[in-house]
């Protein structure tokens, strides 16, 4: 038993011109795999803690051993703090993007428009805070889009492959920041990459987070 790599859920080259299909694969194919084989590697120096998250769904393992990651060995924390994070934040990223043609880019739905708006002002007052905060966002790491306790919601960043799962926090809809991500393209123009994102993002599946 071991994590596996998820596939994408469209092409390469789907989020073109946005994101470009180099891009695309070297981030799945190469940085996020890494993080798998990693966390794989981690969890078999310590295999009764890896039996003991066996038998659940993949993803419930993970949450749970990010949002309790003081249980986790001690010799093997950080690797499951950065390699389980990965994991985590790449897989839930992926199916948070979709191509023009599929839903990518599509306004949210009325009632999230007004929940977001009540909160940050308006919805494009959300988008230029959530851009400012991802591309001013120092080094690696992520923006969100988080729920909180259920209700509040509130954009927040985290460093490297940290998972905003801990204070209750669901993430709801999440921007990779890391240059791997899109260095290729955009060079050191994270902002310009950020601005484009919005073209891809699903609304679709932040919503249906923060229902479920
Ligand atoms: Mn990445």
């Amino acid at each position: 038993m071991g994590y596996e790599l998820p596939k994408l859920p469209y092409a390469y080259d789907a989020l073109e011109p946005f994101i470009d299909a180099r891009t695309m694969e070297i981030h799945h194919a190469k940085h996020h795999a890494a993080y798998v084989e990693k966390l794989n590697a981690a969890l078999e120096k310590h295999p009764a803690f890896a039996e003991a998250m066996a038998g659940k769904p993949e993803m419930e393992a993970l949450e749970e051993m990010l949002r309790n990651i003081n249980a986790v060995p001690e010799d093997i924390r950080t690797a499951v703090r950065n390699n389980g994070g990965g994991h985590y934040n790449h897989s839930l990223f992926w199916v948070m993007m979709a191509s023009p043609a599929g839903g990518g880019g599509d306004a949210p739905s009325r009632e999230f428009i007004k929940l977001i708006a009540d909160t940050f002002g308006s919805f494009d007052a959300f988008k230029e805070k959530f851009t400012a905060a991802a591309a001013g966002h120092f080094g690696s790491g992520w923006c969100w889009l988080v729920s909180i306790h259920n209700q509040t919601l509130q954009i927040i960043t985290t460093a490297n492959q940290d998972a905003p799962l801990t204070n209750g926090q669901v993430p709801l809809l999440g921007l990779d920041v890391w240059e791997h991500a899109y260095y290729l393209k955009y060079q050191n123009r994270r902002a310009e990459y950020v601005e484009n994102w919005w073209n891809v993002v699903r609304w679709q599946e932040a919503e249906r987070r923060y229902r479920a």
